[in-house]
């Protein structure tokens, strides 16, 4: 390792769907942060590792930056606020295509209370169709907040990606390999699956069920076959809930259960048999009791 190798934590930061996930799933090179925009719990502060010849990266994606509604969102604001003191530097994302929003707005707001160096990425300057309207964008936004940097990226189509990592390395401290080389997330696999799951519910209701939803693995096991077992319970806040996920003959659960069985075959490696199960759990977004057993602090 070299003398001068350096190493630190990065959060990535935004609105929904600016593409947070997608850079940081470019960066490492494999699906690990989850692409679902409504996360459930403050556990999926999903650490992903990035390593370099000249420095290591430890980036957490946190999701839960936006106004609350209510207690679940509280304590996901909380827990992404007190990411920020801990982080080295801040990957701000914004999407070129956007205009500049109170969703910007309210993040700008919370950064002012960071002392910590702020990299602003233009995202989707793919689908800009004139790259001219890229520097009124800058302007903007630069004018609003003092930005340690400013870097057009596409997360998507991997563009200036090594430009943005340049820039957020020149605020790394002088570090060691924290992590081994090979490892790429911290997160217990029952969260990554968990995740998977919740993605394919939310995407294939097409948001009929809100986003308080949540899912647990309760079993995992190898059976005696070497097939992977996997049992996870789906829970809804009403009946209703329950119904349109589970779906006509139980189409809509099956199809969850096909589309999330392959990305955790992916995760997993060999054959999965995914047991879902839906149940139904009144109003467990504002009992705090509940919350605990989640595993909330
Ligand atoms: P997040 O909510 O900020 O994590 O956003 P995601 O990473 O889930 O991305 C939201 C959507 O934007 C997905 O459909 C991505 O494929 C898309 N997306 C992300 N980055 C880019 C990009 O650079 N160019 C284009 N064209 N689409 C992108
Ligand atoms: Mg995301
Ligand atoms: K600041």
């Amino acid at each position: 390792m070299p003398k001068d190798y350096k190493s630190g934590f990065v959060a990535v930061i935004g609105r929904p769907n600016v593409g947070k996930s997608t850079l940081i799933n470019s960066l490492i090179g494999q699906k690990i942060a989850i692409m679902s925009d409504k996360p459930q719990t403050t556990r999926n502060r999903i650490m992903c590792v990035l390593t370099k010849p000249d420095a290591q990266l430890v980036f957490l994606d946190t999701p839960g930056i936006h106004k609350p509604i209510d207690k679940l969102g509280e304590y996901m604001v909380k827990a992404a606020e007190g990411t920020l003191q801990e982080v080295d530097a801040i990957i701000f994302v914004v999407d070129a295509n956007e205009k500049f929003g109170p969703g910007e707005h309210y993040i700008l707001e919370r950064l002012k209370s960071t002392k910590k160096p702020v990299v602003l990425a233009i995202n989707k300057v793919d689908l800009l169709e004139d790259k001219e309207a890229l520097l009124p964008i800058i302007t903007n936004y630069n004018g609003k907040y003092d930005f340690a940097a400013t870097v057009p990226i596409s997360a998507l189509e991997e563009n200036n990606l090594e430009g943005l990592l340049d820039e957020v390395k020149k605020y790394l401290p002088k570090g060691p390999q924290y992590y081994p080389e090979d490892m790429v997330t911290d997160q217990p696999e029952r969260l990554i699956i968990a995740e998977m799951v919740r993605e394919k519910v939310l995407h294939l209701t097409r948001d009929e069920v809100p986003h308080s939803i949540a899912v647990d693995v309760d079993e995992m096991k190898i059976r005696d076959n070497g097939d992977n077992y996997v049992r996870v319970t789906i829970y809804v806040e009403r009946d209703s809930q329950k119904g349109i996920i589970i779906g006509k003959k139980g189409a809509m659960l099956k199809e969850i259960g096909a589309q999330a069985r392959q990305d955790v075959q992916m995760l997993l490696g060999g054959k999965v048999f995914l047991d879902l199960w839906v149940k139904v759990k009144k109003d467990w977004r504002n009992r705090e009791n509940i919350l605990k057993g989640f595993g909330f602090e």
